[in-house]
């Protein structure tokens, strides 16, 4: 059931990589005070993985693990989750789904200033071209609640955290 019978609403925010998940959520959080969950800090913090990928260069995510560490929370409502990766929570948790979305050329510049290259960078890149991460959110929840937003530029950051407090303050309860 959409809502869950929670007060307040669980996010979403995904996207490739570099488009801006961490910062809009960490931004979101403080206006709405709403909890922000870095799912790939919680990967590495409560080792939540089964090792290193070397060709990916990151940690193999363990799944069941992730979701079992976070179900109290999404339960009570009230969170904003950031990961680059969306299909594999329940369906249910989730009253918004947002996919940031960052132009080519940007994205290179800030994964190369990051230190990606070679193949990481080359799978980011292809990641956002092919508008990967807006599939999967598509196929994996209902079309209504997913919202591509642009990531481009600081103003885009000020626009979709605003847009974005005014949902989560504008957001009842199922039912209320
Ligand atoms: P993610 O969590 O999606 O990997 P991030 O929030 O860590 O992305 O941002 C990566 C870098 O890019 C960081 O230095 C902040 C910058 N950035 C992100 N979104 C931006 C935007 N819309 N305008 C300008 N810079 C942005």
């Amino acid at each position: 059931m959409a809502g869950g019978g929670r007060m307040r609403p669980n996010i979403l925010v995904t996207g490739t990589p570099g488009t801006g998940k961490t910062t809009t959520c960490s931004l979101l959080a403080d206006a709405t005070q709403l909890r922000h969950i870095n799912v790939g800090d919680l990967v590495k913090t409560k080792n939540l993985h089964e090792g290193w990928d070397e060709e990916f260069d990151c940690h193999i995510m363990n799944e069941e693990l992730l979701c079992d560490e976070i179900e109290d929370k999404m339960e009570d409502g009230g969170n904003i989750v950031d990961y680059h990766g969306c299909d594999f929570f329940p369906e249910h948790w989730f009253d918004r789904v947002v996919v940031l979305q960052t132009d080519n050329s940007v994205l290179y510049d800030r994964l190369s200033s990051r230190g990606y290259m070679g193949a990481k960078l080359t799978n980011n890149m292809e990641c956002e071209i092919f508008q990967v991460l807006l599939e999967e959110a598509r196929s994996s929840y209902a079309g209504d609640i997913v919202i591509p937003l642009q990531s481009n530029c600081v103003e885009d950051i000020s626009s979709n955290v605003a847009t974005l407090t005014n949902w989560v303050n504008n957001w009842r309860p199922v039912g209320s």
